[in-house]
């Protein structure tokens, strides 16, 4: 009999807890990036925050319009490329995601963005800077950091101001970031007096720089500016270094700010010459920096890179908006996501009305003893 009754009893408990959890509201979140080729470091760096803001939300427990939620993260890949980035966008509008994280490269995320505008999805970038993106007037689209604008322009004031230099030779790899940030970096630096004595162009696969670095040291520049990411930068450094351009300034965007630029330069001396610009503030100086960093290397060691914080503030930033709104549909909560007040672990975040983050912070970094370390 006692047998009987502890069986009915566990089997009324075992349908309650089904009964509790068919209540929860299941609510997919979008994350794209490139986690595959040469950029695949970045891309899942930025998933892992991603995943680390599903589950901290998921542990302290969401609730929406007064139902309890689940969140899920769906992740896509479009390995920084722009039609791969359209048709992750596409795939997300079809599967209904309530928001996107992404994606991470300013080439895709441009062409991503009318994709998104079109189904009425909200995408907030935590790490594509090319300015363009804001300024296509689309509702959806927001930015988490601060933009080529910013970056290219502070270094360029850098390059003048503080190291006084006259000769920079400017490269690109011909993407949306690359080479937006190299025509700010040069139109700021020569309107300041340096000259720009030569231009060349490279590619986001390359890996062999002879040729242009050759070219380039015939006009003996003092600096070198590069449009690109670390794939490139890296073996960049070391190319330079091996053709005796040892004591040229070597300046670069967000792109080549990680810590995975010190092992793809391979022990060349020239990353010492690096200055290198990010468009929020040092993790030291985040609201929520050292203390996140701290978590997110205990549960992904040696996997950081730069954007990871603002990714997961992305994320937090579309569910409060949801929570607001009492609603994942987009159409309801997309004003209180463009009105939004929140603390995050980068900053307090609100954003202007094209969607650009409001008065984002921007940080120098140089590398010393093959540690990136910030210079304000
Ligand atoms: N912001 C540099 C890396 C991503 C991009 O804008 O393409």
């Amino acid at each position: 009999m006692q047998v009987k009754f502890t069986l009915i009893a566990a089997a009324a408990a075992a349908l309650f807890a089904g009964a509790v959890s068919a209540q929860e509201m299941v609510v997919k979140i979008g994350h794209v990036g490139p986690v595959s080729g040469p950029q695949a470091h970045y891309g899942k760096d930025n998933e892992n925050g991603a995943r680390m803001a599903i589950d901290d939300l998921n542990a302290k427990g969401v609730t929406i319009g007064g139902k309890k939620v689940k969140l899920e993260l769906v992740a896509e890949d479009d390995a920084a490329d722009p039609k791969q980035g359209t048709a992750a966008a596409q795939k997300f509008c079809d599967t209904k995601v309530a928001g996107v994280v992404g994606h991470l490269n300013s080439g895709p995320t441009i062409a991503a963005s009318a994709v998104y505008n079109q189904c009425g999805i909200p995408h907030i970038t935590p790490s594509a800077t090319n300015p363009k993106l804001t300024q296509q007037g689309f509702k959806t689209t927001f930015r988490l950091l601060a933009n080529d604008n910013a970056l290219g322009a502070g270094l360029a004031l850098y390059a003048v101001n503080a190291l006084h230099l006259k000769r920079v030779a400017v490269i690109d790899d011909r993407t949306a970031y690359g080479q937006g940030v190299a025509e700010v970096f040069a139109a700021t630096a020569k309107s300041k007096g340096i000259q720009i004595v030569d231009q060349q162009y490279t590619n986001d696969k390359a890996t062999d720089f002879m040729a242009i670095l050759t070219a380039i040291k015939s006009k003996n520049p003092d600096g070198i500016f590069f449009g690109g990411m670390d794939p490139q930068g890296g073996p960049m450094l070391r190319q330079m270094e091996q053709l005796g351009l040892s004591n040229v300034k070597f300046f670069g965007g967000d792109g080549i700010c990680t810590a995975k630029l010190a092992e793809l330069s391979g022990g060349a001396k020239t990353l010492g010459n690096v200055i290198c610009a990010e468009g929020g503030a040092s993790l030291q100086k985040m609201p929520g920096g050292t203390a996140w960093k701290a978590r997110y290397d205990a549960k992904y060691p040696n996997q950081f890179q730069v954007y990871s914080p603002y990714v997961y503030d992305a994320v937090h930033v579309l569910v409060q908006a949801m929570v607001d709104a009492g609603s994942t549909d987009p159409k309801v909560y997309m004003p209180k996501l463009a009105a939004i007040k929140y603390k995050g672990v980068t900053a307090n975040i609100a954003f202007e009305k094209d969607g650009e983050l409001k008065d984002p912070a921007m940080t120098l970094y140089q590398y010393k003893d093959g540690k990136k370390v910030a210079l304000n």
